[in-house]
């Protein structure tokens, strides 16, 4: 993409409305546009964010064995008023009546309406266990929308249902999403702390928030040191392994790491002192078991095994897809800008032409971005080179290829990784192989 043809319109200027870091740079590099008071419209770069969010939690939602499916934002109240929520969820939902003076809403989750979509399909034990996501918009008329998408009131959110005939099945599936939320964050170059958390609106007993240590988060939370080393990349246990899996749970469990709300003071006082941490932190995930709450009111129920009629036991487990575009961005800065983690980077590589005109420098710039015509911004504007510079540390491409007309002229091109800082200079072949690798 030649920037002289994109739509990518960076801010010189800070917006004076926004108070974190990660709304200042969303603004300023041209990611996302307020439309009105915590609702936002999505530009190139930042929708290219979002999509490579949004695949990481598809693939690795796809791999725990779920399955996608997408369900409308506008709800009808009646769903509602059948499991009981309609009245509790008070002044955050946003009621809609339609023509004919029906009550709908804007979907702020979908616990009722896939307990009502799985209930005209699942008769017998045979149709469990099943577990269906989708990443669709929701929307919460949030007191104070803040800090840009964090706490938007249109969001983008993974929301994923599991349906299990017993309580021990249904604690197997919450963990296979517990160890696929692991795996999500640490794909994308974050450390998310899983901590026993307050169950609110959505009911049930057993719950985890996954949580981004940073200093600008809303969350107050305590944990142990350990959870700062920890790597679960390589963690090899099968999702299907019910054992492992449970062993596996019971082992990150048992480090303390708790949010404010669920902090246990006596629990605190037997880690040891050198090990305990206290911070803020962003919550990116939050997931529920909830047995039987939706699906009784709901009508849900199948033939067990011997016939008799069994509710299914159900969790719900979130991601806030376009609040983790913010926290990555929290996690991933300078004083100069962004610098996005390869895998979600909105394009890997931006080619800084610095004398546009040069012929050798025309050429090679060329050349590289016919090389990488998706993963390349090409910065052709007739511009300085501190412009070029400038822009390019602030919109955070990994990758910089400087070329200047004196390395143009002997076939180099000077590489920088926005990440570390490290420049290096090298011929176009092994620029190529590199970015490329
Ligand atoms: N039904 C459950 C799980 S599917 C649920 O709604 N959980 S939630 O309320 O915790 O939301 C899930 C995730 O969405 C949160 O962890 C958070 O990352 C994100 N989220 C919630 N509210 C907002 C908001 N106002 N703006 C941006 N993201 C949000």
């Amino acid at each position: 993409m030649r920037l002289t043809r994109a739509f990518l319109p960076t801010l010189k200027e800070t917006p004076a409305e926004a108070q974190i870091v990660s709304h200042r740079l969303m603004l300023r590099a041209g990611l996302i546009r307020q439309t009105s008071a915590g609702i936002y419209a999505w530009l190139p770069a930042g929708l290219r964010v979002l999509r490579k969010v949004e695949q990481i939690v598809r693939e690795e939602q796809d791999r725990a064995g779920a399955q996608e499916v997408l369900m409308p934002t506008i709800q009808p109240a009646d769903l509602w008023q059948k499991s009981g929520r309609y009245d509790d969820y008070g002044k955050e939902m946003l009621r809609i009546k339609d023509r004919h003076e029906r009550e709908m809403l804007f979907g702020p989750t979908n616990e009722e309406m896939i307990t009502d979509i799985f209930r005209s399909y699942a008769t017998s034990y045979r149709d469990l266990p099943r577990n269906l996501y989708h990443i669709q918009w929701k929307f919460r008329d949030e007191v104070r929308p803040r800090f840009g998408v964090m706490r938007g009131r249109e969001f983008l959110m993974k929301d994923a249902y599991s349906f299990d005939l017993t309580k021990e099945g249904s604690e197997h599936s919450y963990r296979q999403m517990f160890l696929a939320y692991l795996r999500t964050f640490q794909r994308m170059g974050l450390k998310a702390v899983p901590m026993r958390a307050d169950t609110g609106p959505i009911g049930g007993k057993l719950s985890h928030e996954f949580i981004i240590l940073a200093d600008t988060g809303e969350s107050t939370v305590f944990y142990d040191s350990k959870f700062e080393g920890l790597d679960w990349g390589g963690t090899e246990v099968g999702n299907d392994d019910v054992p492992a899996l449970k062993a596996f749970f019971e082992e990150v469990t048992a480090m303390y790491a708790a949010t404010e709300e669920m902090h246990d003071e006596a629990a605190w006082s037997g880690v040891d002192a050198a090990s305990r941490r206290e911070g803020k932190g962003i919550e990116v995930g939050h997931i529920f078991h909830f047995g039987t709450k939706y699906s009784e009111p709901m009508g849900l129920s199948v033939a067990g095994p011997d016939g008799v009629a069994v509710a299914p036991q159900m969790g719900s487990y979130g991601i806030g897809v376009s609040r983790l575009v913010a926290a990555l961005i929290e996690a991933n800065h300078d004083e100069n800008g962004i610098k996005w983690p390869d895998a979600v980077a909105p394009w890997k590589l931006s080619i800084l032409n610095l004398k546009v005109g040069d012929a050798a420098c025309d050429a090679l710039c060329e050349k590289l971005h016919a090389a990488m015509p998706d993963d390349a911004i090409y910065d052709d504007r007739p511009d300085r080179a501190g412009v070029k510079f400038a822009d390019a540390d602030l919109m955070g491409f990994p990758w910089q290829a400087i070329i200047g007309p004196r390395g143009a002229a002997a076939g180099k091109v000077e590489l920088k990784r926005r990440m570390t800082g490290e420049r290096e200079e090298m011929s176009f072949e092994e620029a190529l192989a590199k970015l490329t690798a």
